[in-house]
Parts: C-alpha cells; structure tokens; sequence
C-alpha cells in the first residue's frame, strides 16, 4: 500500500495524534500555552513526524481532513486547560482556498467551547503569496471574532517586509535556525534584533522557537524577545503527558 492510501486510512482511523509544546513568556518564564503538533502513529511504522507527511497531504489534498482534525483536537484538549492557556494551531496554505474555512474554524470553537481569544492560528508566508486581498480579508475575520494571527517560520522564506505591514499579525515567530546560531554568530543577534525593533514599531510580539540552551534564552532575554519555545522548555508531548498543574500565575 502507498502512503497516501495510508494517510487516508489514518485520518479515517483516528490514528492521527496531536501533541503539545509549551511557548512561554520570556519576561516572566511563565507558561502561556502549546502548539499543536501532529503526529502520525502508523500500525507498522511506528510514530511519524509531520515532516514526513504534511508534504503529501497538502499534494493529495488530505490536508483539509487532516487539519480540521487537528484543530477540532486542539480546540477541544484547550477547553480543559487552565484559561489564562493559549493554544496555537498552524494552517497549511492549501487549508486558506477552501471557501468554507472560517466556518469551519467557528465551528471547532462552538464544539469545544473554547473562547476563540484563547486560540492562535499560525501560518507561513507563502499563504500570503497568492490570493492577497481574499486572505486579507479573511485573516480580519479571524481577528473581528478575536483570534490571534501568527507569521510562523519568519526568516526563512521570501520574508517581504511588506507582509508584515500589509498582513494584519499579532505575533512574528522567528525560524530556529537563526537561534542556533545566536551564540556563535553576532550576525544572528543583529538579525533578531532588528526583528524585535520592527516587530515592536509594528505593535506585533515575537516569539524566538528552538530555544535549546539556557545561554540562548537569556540572550533572547536581553534581545526583548516577548516569547520562547524549544526543547529548553519542553518536547512536544501527547495531551496525557503534559502537566497542567504546573503554576501558571503570573
Ligand atoms: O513537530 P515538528 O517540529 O516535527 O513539525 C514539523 C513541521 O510540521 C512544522 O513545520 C510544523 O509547522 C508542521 N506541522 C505540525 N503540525 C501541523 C499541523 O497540524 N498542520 C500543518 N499544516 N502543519 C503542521
Ligand atoms: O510549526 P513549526 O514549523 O514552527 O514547527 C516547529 C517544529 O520545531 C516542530 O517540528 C518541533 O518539533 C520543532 N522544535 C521545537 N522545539 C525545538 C527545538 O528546541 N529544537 C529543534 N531542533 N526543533 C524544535
Ligand atoms: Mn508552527
Ligand atoms: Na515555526
């Protein structure tokens, strides 16, 4: 059988999982929410990272089950979280042309509960490439109902400046390859930096991802970057695996 047939069975099969990597509050160190991230736990194959089959189903056009159930699960996991706890989901380009998307985000919402101010969206920059004005639109929507709009991956795309202005974000996630660097390469500093100075002249956040070593967070620290995520804090984990008991007060 070819993979595809398999992520088709997958999806029907609920052997889809998503699990959860807390992003934190830079300032404070405290614990503001988790990315959903899926997983794939294949019968034969073992436990397959998105890396390995998001391409395909964003080929095959199983993204759109796919993604919808991640963000039914996400939504429907958060509504038992703590409420000062965010959850961010990321959308795939090809989730974007489907006309009935903002229907079907309101309807994850309805279903769980979930106040929608608790739930971030993350998308990459090539969503903004095609179809401006469509997706413009459609981002103030989210935001009309009080969602909040993350640019994830940012650095390591066409990375317009103009996206930023012309795109109506609350956050900028900067792309871990420029963390790995921070400490060997004053270049990095200088980029991160100027992302901050930008992001902060633009009223956005910014969170630095893949954040590994205690030197590199505070050196994020002293770069006023307002969020962290990365393995320093924690793996992405299954939904029972995480402690939600855990202080969240500021
Ligand atoms: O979890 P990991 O770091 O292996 O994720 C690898 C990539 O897969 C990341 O770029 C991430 O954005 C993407 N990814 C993870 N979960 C989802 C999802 O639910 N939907 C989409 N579209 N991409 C995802
Ligand atoms: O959605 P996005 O492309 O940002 O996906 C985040 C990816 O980065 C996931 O695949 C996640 O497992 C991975 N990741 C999260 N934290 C770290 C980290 O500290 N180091 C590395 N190398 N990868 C990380
Ligand atoms: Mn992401
Ligand atoms: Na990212």
């Amino acid at each position: 059988n070819t993979l595809e047939g398999d992520l088709r069975d997958a999806i029907a099969r609920c052997q889809l999982e998503v699990h959860y990597q807390p992003f934190m509050d830079a300032t404070t160190g405290t614990r503001r929410g988790f990315e959903a991230l899926v997983r794939w736990r294949h019968p034969a194959r073992g436990l397959i990272p998105p890396d390995q089959f998001i391409a395909l189903a964003e080929e095959t056009g199983l993204i759109v089950p796919l993604g919808e159930f991640v963000l039914r699960r996400a939504c429907a996991d958060a509504a038992n979280w703590p409420s000062d706890l965010m959850v961010a989901v990321n959308l795939s380009p090809i989730q974007f042309k489907e006309a009935d998307l903002f229907d079907v985000i309101c309807a994850a919402l309805r279903d769980s509960g979930l106040s929608p101010q608790r739930l971030e969206i993350e998308i990459t920059e090539s969503v903004l490439l095609e179809r401006g004005a469509e997706n413009h639109a459609f981002m103030e929507r989210l935001k009309h109902i009080g969602i909040e709009l993350a640019l994830d991956d940012f650095g390591t795309g066409y990375s317009s400046l103009s996206y930023l202005t012309a795109f109506p974000f609350d956050k900028i996630k900067i792309d871990k390859s420029f963390i790995r660097n921070l400490t060997h390469q004053p270049r990095s500093s200088a980029i991160i930096s100027s992302i901050v100075t930008l992001a902060r002249g633009l009223d956005m956040s910014v969170t630095a991802e893949g954040v590994e070593t205690a030197e590199e967070f505070e050196r994020l620290k002293a770069l006023d970057v307002n969020f962290v995520q990365g393995y320093l804090f924690g793996r992405p984990l299954p939904i029972d695996q995480i402690e939600l008991d855990e202080s969240t007060e500021r």
